[in-house]
């Protein structure tokens, strides 16, 4: 009874204006907004290893003052100083070091998003990295090609440290996906996708959370800002060639959701997006689709194939999610013809898909709000906030296990070294945003959706968390020890 009477909940709230798809609440920038579609898009530099074909990488956590809003400079927290961080463009099965040297004012701990890294190595909230001094990470890079991303990942102040520059791409290759006729090269762009909201000078604005000097009590649900970044430019533009293009998109907005569409759609009406990868890797067939949507953390790697269009149209990236300026997300100008020996082919990868019956323990997460009390508002697992000492679960290495989340409001739920699949959600299949190997789903509020997770690589202890970074910050984090 009480199950039906839960997804009975979930169905009322998908009636369109009983819900709310949206995960923050939005601060207004006190700087006059850029016209959108009037700088370029750029590429973050590509990472290089100390020695020319070494594996042994060096970056300075640095404060840096950048042109982020035109006519205007932002301070920046970035990895060489620079927002977002440096692209590593590296090999599965060729293990790297990566030494990060912290010249910021406050301790760091560097993640790995997606990486099957030892527990010493994955960026744990508790481990910090002080001011002046570095910490070597280690990554065996042991797993097939994906579009990973690091980011900070410090107890209590993920989402500061994010939101002021801490994020960067991470992309994984190997024989599998150099062997697909995808495009490449040029025709192959990571879309770091954000929000931000600047102050008057320039700087970013970012409020007190709960429980912090100044409070601003609504923005524990999650901060978002009004000015859309794409590589750190604000609604940029890209001239495109009428080919296909490879587009490895990530969301790392603290909290904003993205229903991503283009407009206009293509005139053949064929769907605008095929999607080739997902969270952790490619998917085993492609999936053609009207929209993508992202959660915080969420990837997408998409083939767009601009030979829909005439040379000349303008074609815009959007967010159906927004109303306001934060409704546009970037432009394509289809500039001229080019020749185009790409395709996606009907099969991608071996994927193997997981059976429940494969799994050797059922272990329930409940994702919940609670307060404001005695203690101010925190968000919680299970009725527990984080407790660096507590574990919530023991998984044995080499096993899958059947995981249960539920909610009480948007939480993109990621989970360090094990990836999943989505085998159910709401009780049904699950849906096109599901798909293929995944490091964090989007629950939606009052959803139960149960993931397969599969333990392998490492023992250790490592955390489950909501991606919501302020809800990630206000303790929404629990440990797991893989023995
Ligand atoms: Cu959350």
């Amino acid at each position: 009874m009480r199950r039906r009477a839960f997804l009975g909940l979930a169905g009322a709230l998908a009636i369109p204006g009983c819900t709310a798809e949206r995960a923050g609440v939005v601060l207004a920038s006190r700087l006059p907004l850029p016209r959108p579609f009037t700088v370029p898009l750029t590429m973050p530099a590509v990472a290089r290893p100390l020695v020319d074909g070494g594996t042994a990488y060096e970056l300075v956590q640095r404060p840096s003052r950048v042109e982020i809003i035109p006519g205007t400079r932002t301070e920046v927290w970035g990895y060489d100083g620079t927002f977002p961080g440096p692209t590593f463009d590296v090999r599965a099965g060729r293990p790297i070091t990566v030494s990060m040297v912290n010249e910021l004012p406050v301790p760091t701990s560097t993640h790995l998003h997606g990486g099957v890294n030892p527990p010493q190595f994955d960026g744990y909230p508790t481990h910090l990295v002080v001011p002046t001094r570095r910490f070597v990470h280690e990554y065996p890079l042991s797993q097939p090609a994906a579009t990973l991303w690091y980011h900070d990942h410090r107890m209590d102040f993920t989402g500061p440290q994010v939101y002021r520059g801490l994020a960067g791409m991470f992309i994984l290759r190997d024989d599998v996906d150099d062997a697909l006729p995808l495009p490449k090269g040029d025709k192959d762009i990571p879309l770091l996708i954000c929000d931000r909201a600047f102050d008057a000078d320039g700087s970013f604005l970012y409020p007190s959370l709960p429980g912090r000097p100044g409070v601003k009590g609504e923005y524990h649900q999650g901060v978002e800002g009004d000015v859309i970044l794409v590589n750190g430019a604000p609604w940029p533009e890209l001239e495109v060639d009428s080919t296909r293009y490879r587009f490895r998109l990530l969301n790392a907005s603290n909290a904003r959701r993205y229903d991503l569409r283009l407009d206009p759609a293509p005139p053949d009406s064929s769907a605008p997006f095929t999607q080739v990868g997902s969270d952790v890797g490619l998917l085993g067939a492609p999936q053609r689709l009207d929209r993508v949507v992202l959660a915080s953390a969420e990837r997408a790697d998409v083939v767009v194939d601009f030979g829909a269009y005439p040379v000349g149209t303008e074609v815009t990236l959007v967010n159906r999610l927004d109303a306001g300026p934060a409704g546009q997300v970037m432009r394509f100008r289809v500039a001229r013809r080019g020749n185009d020996d790409s395709r996606v082919p009907a099969k991608l990868a071996d994927l193997e898909p997981l059976a429940p019956g494969r799994a050797v323990h059922r272990r329930r997460f409940d994702f919940r709000l609670s307060g404001p009390g005695a203690h101010g508002t925190h968000w919680k697992i299970n009725g527990e906030t984080f407790d660096p000492a507590r574990t919530s679960a023991t998984p044995r290495l080499g096993t899958t296990e059947l995981w249960t989340f539920s909610s009480d409001f948007h939480h993109p739920v990621h989970v360090h070294l094990g990836h999943f699949q989505v085998y159910r959600r709401n009780g049904r299949a699950p849906g096109p945003a599901d798909a293929g190997w995944k490091d964090t789903v989007d629950v939606r509020p009052f959803e139960v959706v149960e993931v397969l997770v599969r333990f392998e690589g490492h023992r250790g202890r490592y955390v489950l968390h909501c991606h919501n970074l302020e809800h990630e910050d206000m303790a929404m984090m629990a440990n797991f020890d893989v023995v």
